[in-house]
């Protein structure tokens, strides 16, 4: 990927660019808990988007993505706006790092990656904050510090792309740390590194291919539904919500956002229930409340889909320990806790089973946990 993008760069624009990096991440378990001030448990892995960036002594941004096969051009105001959904992602990493008094020049840029589009593994979090930490690096001498920079990816989804997320793609791109899973409290924003080193097991990714696309879908409504609901507890967020708050409510309000908020009070608790298990070495426990989550998130919050249902069954079926839907939802993939000695049987079965029901396999990644951003050495 480094030699495609540096030859890519050199064709088109001739000077001496740097190379910045950045990566898709995991999480363990807490979904759907970041906007809510609640806690998550990130990583960020070995997959990324890499760019190739040399100031151009203009006022212009000259962008190639290798992967779309596309090149756009824009200015840095804020009206212009490029027409590519892809390269508004860039832009407004601009514009958020302008807003906040920072420094963008103009710029020549080719990109590529290696995180699979549309899996739920936060591509886009690895493309803004790729940007972030390069212009930061280029233009500011570093001077925005690392919460910046993901807060700067996640108003660049607010304000440019429709997607009112959290915080927890952009801060475990920027802050991923290799062989380290981070519990972030999306509140007070203080995290803590966890190793997660294990002889006995390893995180598996599943794969349905069914593409999780964020903007425009239903995910901003669930999001408005904690809002409602922690509004009308009295409450900045449903993080001090508890189970006992939301029944007095429970004629209150609609049924449906009874349920959003009930899946986020108790994923919530579970964040704090894995950590625990993992500092006593207790897999089952890790594992059993992964299965707790995609009930959750599939009968109360409502964002898996059939064929996802369907690997959480295979998964439970061949005896793997922990498994779930990971990310926003809508699509992507499983997260899965599997002991090694059960390993090759569960991918073999999970392939053959899916492919029987839906006429192709699903993709399987083993999970690496990796360094976040960072300048790619030549
Ligand atoms: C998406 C969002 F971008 C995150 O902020 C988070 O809410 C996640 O869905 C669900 O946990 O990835």
């Amino acid at each position: 990927m480094k030699t495609k993008i540096l030859e890519e760069f050199k064709t088109r624009f001739g000077t001496e660019p740097s190379l910045y990096a950045s990566a898709g991440r995991i999480n363990l378990i807490g979904e759907h808990t970041d906007y809510n001030g609640g806690f998550v448990f990130p990583g960020a892995i070995d997959k990324v988007i890499m760019s190739a960036i040399a100031p151009n002594d203009t006022e212009k941004v000259r962008v190639f993505s290798i992967d779309i096969n596309e090149y756009a051009e824009f200015g840095l105001n804020e009206d212009d706006v490029p027409p590519q959904s892809w390269a508004r992602y860039i832009f407004g990493v601009c514009r958020e790092i302008l807003k906040r008094g920072g420094t963008v020049k103009g710029f020549d840029a080719v990109f590529a990656g290696n995180v699979p589009l549309g899996a739920g593994l936060s591509s886009s979090a690895a493309l803004e904050s790729c940007f972030a930490f390069a212009l930061n690096d280029m233009f500011n001498a570093n001077s925005i510090d690392k919460f910046e920079l993901a807060k700067i990816g996640q108003s660049t989804e607010h304000n440019y792309c429709g997607v009112n997320c959290g915080i927890m793609d952009q801060f475990a791109s920027v802050m991923g740390r290799k062989g380290k899973l981070m519990r972030l409290d999306c509140r007070s924003m203080e995290f803590e590194y966890f190793p997660f080193a294990s002889d006995d097991y390893e995180l598996i990714l599943v794969d349905s291919r069914v593409k999780h696309e964020l903007a425009d879908s239903p995910y901003n409504k669930r999001r408005a539904s904690c809002e409602r609901v922690a509004k009308r507890l009295g409450l900045e967020t449903l993080r001090d919500a508890t189970i006992d708050m939301l029944d007095s409510i429970r004629t209150d309000i609609t049924a449906e956002d009874y349920f959003r908020a009930k899946f986020v009070i108790e994923e919530k608790d579970r964040v704090l229930a894995v950590c625990d298990a993992l500092n006593k070495g207790d897999f089952e426990t890790v594992g059993a409340k992964m299965y707790e989550t995609h009930k959750g998130l599939s009968k109360d919050y409502e964002v898996s889909c059939e064929e996802l249902d369907f690997l959480n069954d295979v998964a439970r079926e061949c005896g793997v320990t922990g498994s779930r839907i990971m990310g926003g939802g809508f699509g992507g993939c499983t997260i899965n806790l599997v002991k090694k000695d059960l390993r090759d049987k569960f991918i073999e079965t999970a392939k053959e089973k899916f492919k029987e029901k839906y006429g192709h396999e699903p993709k399987v990644y083993p999970v690496v946990i990796s360094d976040g951003a960072h300048k790619v050495e030549e």
